[in-house]
């Protein structure tokens, strides 16, 4: 069984990330989004309220399971006994980051290979810290994200209103 790994810190998952997934589920058996609880950023949303927001999210999709954790990518992969990492990509400042990140990777675990996606156009400039910005700042993040997404950034920033 054809088994990857998308691993991310989600914070949250946007209509690009979706993308990603809805074209790679049909390439993979199964893909399990691990959701990072990542240490070097401040997150907007908890890892249980982002696993849940995927999960929400990929309802249509039959074959993507998403899963939090703590602690080394590498590691995660081992446990699950998968070897391939997908990673997207939207330009060329991705690309450094990414292709950095893919040697440490197989740094930690030789076996390991990352398949990298290139975004769809329409998808290029939409980033999880860019469509927290505009909502924050009450810009209409309808086209952005899912809908489950829109909700929790309305609720979120309207309660840091009040
Ligand atoms: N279109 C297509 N792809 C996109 C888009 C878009 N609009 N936006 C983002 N993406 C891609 C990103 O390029 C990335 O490939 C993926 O979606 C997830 O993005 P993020 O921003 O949610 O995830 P990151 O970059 O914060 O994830 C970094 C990790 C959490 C994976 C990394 O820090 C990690 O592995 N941490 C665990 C500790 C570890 O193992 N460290 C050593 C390895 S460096």
């Amino acid at each position: 069984m054809a088994v990857a790994v998308y691993p991310g810190s989600f914070d949250p998952v946007t209509n690009g990330h979706i993308d990603i997934l809805e074209r790679m589920s049909g390439v993979f058996d199964k893909i399990i989004v691990a959701v990072v609880h990542n240490v070097t950023k401040q997150a907007l949303f908890t890892l249980d309220e982002r696993v849940e927001l995927i999960k929400e999210s990929t309802k249509h999709l039959d074959n993507v399971e998403v899963e939090g954790f703590n602690g080394l990518l590498a590691d995660f992969l081992k446990e699950k006994n998968v070897v391939v990492i997908i990673r997207g990509l939207r330009s060329i400042t991705d690309f450094e980051y990414e292709s950095h990140m893919s040697m440490m990777n197989k740094l930690l675990l030789p076996e390991v290979n990352t398949i990298f996606v290139m975004s769809d156009p329409q998808y290029i400039f939409v980033s999880s810290s860019g469509v927290k910005e505009a909502a924050l700042l009450g810009g209409d993040v309808k086209r952005l994200v899912p809908a489950a997404v829109e909700k929790s950034l309305l609720e979120k920033y309207r309660a840091g209103k009040s």
